[in-house]
Order: structure tokens, then sequence, then C-alpha cells
């Protein structure tokens, strides 16, 4: 689906509730997408059938378009209009299928305010890093001499194989500009393989955690769960080269040799988390949990693993139900890169799964 026809769903506050920064003049959505010149199911058959990767994308998008640095653009250019001194809540949402993404505006600060659902300390940066799944919500003034300015997205990959390393670009147009002035592009963006700016990026987010929007952290755990996530190589009588590319948790189910090591947006169904520690070696279960940050930690649904690193979230499991656990990069999920909580009810109905409605069909 991602592929072809996306929106966003948009939740805004309560009637009357005000956002916890300066009101925005105006609000925007920015979905960032990839995009290929063929049915995309056929792309994953031809990838399982040869135990491949599927043929990567053609292009990235930004609100479904590519932008200028493809052919045919005129047609296919996305601008957001603005007006000189105002300020705008940009909702960035990365929607691609396979890819990582880096999105900045030429010449204009971005001050990151919301992360998937959930208000943070806000912060200032001239770039954002978002897996598939994740989302961003950033405050853009648009304080630079009217003009017109790229926005780009082009991939983040620290795996040493192909990969669509396309950019998307769409523009920032100052109202009032003729549209033949040649846009800006952004100075600086981190290379594709910048893993330290992802580092960096990811520490500077901290939850709000304000007596309004407080962030609840477990400080005592119940249960203590680890996941180890890989990609392996599985014999496959039916497939082209006797072999597939497959995943594993727990080193379960597959032959285990490893390729590479790679970062998995790791997303989880019926709940947000805490991501309370995150680092880029081995997990050492000795030293590690004594850097958690228990006080304010971001929440979110999504949590990129880092490459040949680790994650440690916590949530309170008390939504019953069974909700999949899963890498958010499509092609790993088609590799079995997933697992489902099973969540048994509680007491009384509101720990209790609803019960079916009368007309769901037999069996
Ligand atoms: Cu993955």
């Amino acid at each position: 689906m991602r592929a072809t026809v996306h929106s966003a769903v948009v939740v805004l506050p309560g009637a009357g509730v005000p956002y916890p920064f300066p009101e925005p003049d105006d609000e925007a959505e920015i979905i960032l997408g990839e995009w290929w010149h063929a049915d995309v199911e056929t792309v994953e058959r031809q990838g399982s059938m040869l135990g491949m990767a599927p043929n990567m994308s053609d292009a990235h998008t930004i609100n479904g378009k590519p932008g200028p640095l493809f052919p045919c653009y005129q047609k296919h250019t996305y601008a957001l209009q603005v007006r000189s001194g105002k300020t705008y809540l940009i909702r960035i949402i990365n929607a691609a299928v396979i890819d990582e993404l880096f999105f900045s505006i030429a010449g204009h600060a971005m001050t990151v305010v919301e992360i998937d659902v959930t208000y943070n300390k806000p912060f200032v940066t001239s770039t954002v890093q978002l897996s598939p799944g994740q989302n961003m919500n950033v405050l853009v003034r648009a304080d630079q001499s009217p003009g017109r300015y790229f926005m780009v997205a082009k991939p983040f990959n620290n795996m040493p194989i192909p990969a669509d390393n396309k950019t998307a670009t769409a523009i920032l147009q100052y109202a009032g500009v003729q549209t033949s002035v040649v846009p800006i592009l952004p100075q600086l963006m981190p290379a594709t393989n910048s893993t330290g700016f992802v580092a960096a990026f990811h520490d500077k987010r901290r939850s709000l955690s304000s007596p309004r929007y407080p962030a609840d952290v477990p400080l005592a755990v119940d249960r203590h769960l680890l996941y180890t996530i890989g990609l392996n190589i599985d014999p496959c009588d039916t497939c082209l080269n006797q072999s597939r590319l497959a995943a594993s948790l727990n080193n379960i189910t597959f032959d285990t040799n490893l390729l590479s090591v790679e970062s998995h947006p790791f997303h989880l169904h019926g709940y947000n988390f805490f991501v309370v520690g995150r680092g880029v070696r081995n997990f050492d279960p000795a030293k590690d949990p004594a850097k958690y940050n228990l006080v304010d930690p971001p929440e979110r649904n999504t949590v990129g693993v880092p490459a040949g690193g680790w994650a440690a979230i916590r949530f309170r499991a008390n939504n019953p139900g069974v909700w999949f656990l899963h890498c958010h990069l499509e092609v790993h999920t088609s590799w079995d890169l997933k697992t489902a909580f099973l969540l048994e009810d509680g007491s009384g109905p509101d720990e209790s799964v609803l019960p079916p409605p009368k007309d769901l069909p037999k069996c």
C-alpha cells in the first residue's frame, strides 16, 4: 500500500487544548515515499523467486512527487507556499517502503516538537532522520529572504549493498516570488552512511515530561525480554540461487550465517514505548542498564535499532490483545523479521479484549 496510495491521518489536540509550544500560523503535511516504475507485488515476487532483495525503488517522493532531479519534473514537483515571517507546523511522515531517510530544508532550521504523536522537549536541527513508519512534527519559521528553497529527502543507508540513493526534492516557496527563480539547495546534509549523525540526533530526543504531559516511564520491570535480530542466508531448493535471504529473531528458524549488520526500525503495535537506552556496540547487561534514561526518554512506537547495536525499550503491558512486533522495512518483514506479543486479559472489562462482534462470520 505505501508504494501506491498513501496519506496522513492527523490527530489533533482536543477542542480548545493548545499545543505546548507557540501556536503556528499554519500547518502542512510532508509525506516521504518511495516509487517503483513497476507493479510492486511483481517486484516482490521476482525478489523471492531469486531469493534476493527485490529491485530497489526508482524514486523517492515528497507528497507523491520526486521533484526536479528527475525527468518530467514540471508536473511532478511539490511546492509548499509560505508567507514571510510566519511560522509553520510541518508534520513529516516517512511512508517509504524500505528506505530510512534524511530530510532538510535549505536555509531553514527546524524545531522538533513532536515525535510519533508524542510531544518532546523542543530542539533545533537542520536535518531530521526518519525510518519508515516514523513521524516528526517540526516548527519552521519563514525567516529567510523571500525566495525558493529546496526541501530534500535522501536515504540513510549504512549497509554495503546497493540501495536507491536518489534524492527527492520539493520547494518551500515564499509568496510573491516568481516560480522561475532557481531554488537554493541545502548547504550541508549528513552523508548517506552517517551513523554518527543518526546516533547524535537520537540523543537529542527527550520526552516533554511536563506536569500536563508527564513521561510515565516504568521504573520497575516485571519481565525482561531479549531479542536478537539479524539477516541470514537460508537454503532454498526452489530458489534460482539455491538459497534465499531470510531474517531471524533470536537466531531461531534459520541457519545462522550473518551477512552484515544493518539498522532496523522496530515497530510495536498497540503501544507507545519509552526508548530508555540505545548503543552502537554489543549490549552489556552489566554496564548499559545503569545508563538508561528513566526520567525523560523519548516515547514512540518505532525505534531505530542501530546497525550492530541495541535499543532498550520499556512499556507497561496494559492493552490486552495480540500485538505485532516487526521491522518496519517492508522487505525485512517479508523475510519474517516479525513476531507477536500475546497479551492476556487482566481483571475486569477495562483489561479485557472486547468480545467479537455478533455478526463475525463463523469458519
Ligand atoms: Cu529490518
